[in-house]
């Protein structure tokens, strides 16, 4: 028997990513509806060799029985109308940053903290990309290390900001003169250490958000992040430097073993062979790829690390439709 799917903000450019990911993991689906505004409704969406209408997002459908909505909208529409899906019993998976910090919704990455979906029903959230493809990696050390301090330098790509992102750092690397749209300077050829507003304490919404989704994936409040969210003129995939400062001295043949045993990771790490991740490798796969990987010169507890992954797939997506098969597999038992 199928699943009754919806997804809302099926046009967006994670919204597409997760139809796509529907199609590509062969889930189970009986019927697929696809909610956007106004603006899009009525459109033809091909999918999975069925044509799909989309239908204008209402509070009306959303009181309607689903197995699984997937959600990539925006906070207040996530807000509005998975609040009125949740109420009508349905389980829903939020991409926004909406619900992922209140208290009882579960923030989820599969390969680190599905427990926490046992024996729940409602909105579950799915992190941002930037804490997804961080705690694939470090979770796996934090278990047996201990983590004390994250220090995160992050090189996101423009997907990150949308489709309309990427036409415009294609147009600037046309035209040296196309004007900035979507970021306050251009991009072409530049880094913003900008993502998302400031607060003021002169960290951004961005940098804030891989703090305290952290340590609510992690389940340790304890855990120091201190994080610089970078854009970067990339089309897909973020990278991030990240040294990280454990309690215990982790000896580095068995850090590397904990990852190269890591659900999820893909180590990449052979300087002789110039082996690392890089953008343009992960760009289109599901792996949360790890290299770079060395001791600090100065602090024998301290490791850093080069993490990449797709932030359109594992980075939103892909963690999504995990959730879906997660949820799925935990019904069976
Ligand atoms: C970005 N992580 O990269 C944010 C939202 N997707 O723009």
């Amino acid at each position: 028997m199928g699943l009754k799917i919806g997804v809302v903000g099926a046009t967006g450019a994670v919204g597409r990513k997760m139809l796509e990911t529907l199609a590509e993991r062969k889930i189970q689906v009986d019927s697929l509806r696809c909610f956007a505004s106004e603006r899009t409704a009525g459109q033809l969406i091909d999918w999975n060799g069925r044509q799909i209408t989309i239908e204008l997002l209402t509070p009306e459908t959303m009181k309607e029985s689903f197995d699984y909505l997937l959600f990539s909208a925006g906070g207040s529409v996530s807000e509005k109308f998975a609040a009125i899906a949740q109420e009508a019993g349905n389980i829903i998976i939020d991409n926004s940053s909406q619900w992922r910090m209140t208290e009882g919704i579960p923030l989820v990455v599969p390969e680190v903290n599905s427990h926490t979906l046992k024996g729940y029903r409602g909105i579950v959230a799915n992190p941002n990309c930037s804490t997804i493809q961080m705690v694939v990696a470090l979770a796996p050390l934090h278990r047996v290390f201990g983590i004390k301090r994250i220090v995160v330098a992050t090189y996101q790509a423009v997907s990150g900001s949308g489709h309309k992102a990427i036409v415009e750092l294609e147009n600037q690397l046309q035209d040296p003169e196309a004007l900035p749209q979507v970021y306050p300077k251009r991009i072409a050829g530049n880094c913003l250490p900008h993502i998302d507003v400031f607060n003021e304490n002169g960290f951004t919404k961005e940098e804030l958000k891989m703090v305290y989704e952290t340590q609510k994936i992690l389940e340790d409040d304890t855990i120091e992040v201190n994080a610089t969210a970078v854009r970067v003129p990339v089309f897909y995939s973020h990278s991030e430097s990240i040294t990280v400062t454990f309690h215990e001295e982790p000896d580095l043949e068995k850090l590397r073993e904990l990852l190269v045993q890591a659900p999820g990771v893909m180590v990449m790490d052979d300087l002789s062979n110039l082996v690392y991740p890089t953008p343009l490798f992960t760009a289109g796969k599901d792996d949360t790829c790890v290299g770079r990987i060395r001791k600090d010169l100065f602090d024998p507890k301290t490791v850093s690390l080069w993490v990449v992954a797709d932030n359109l797939r594992k980075g939103a997506a892909t963690n999504a439709v995990q959730i879906l098969e997660k949820m799925e597999e935990l019904k069976a038992v």
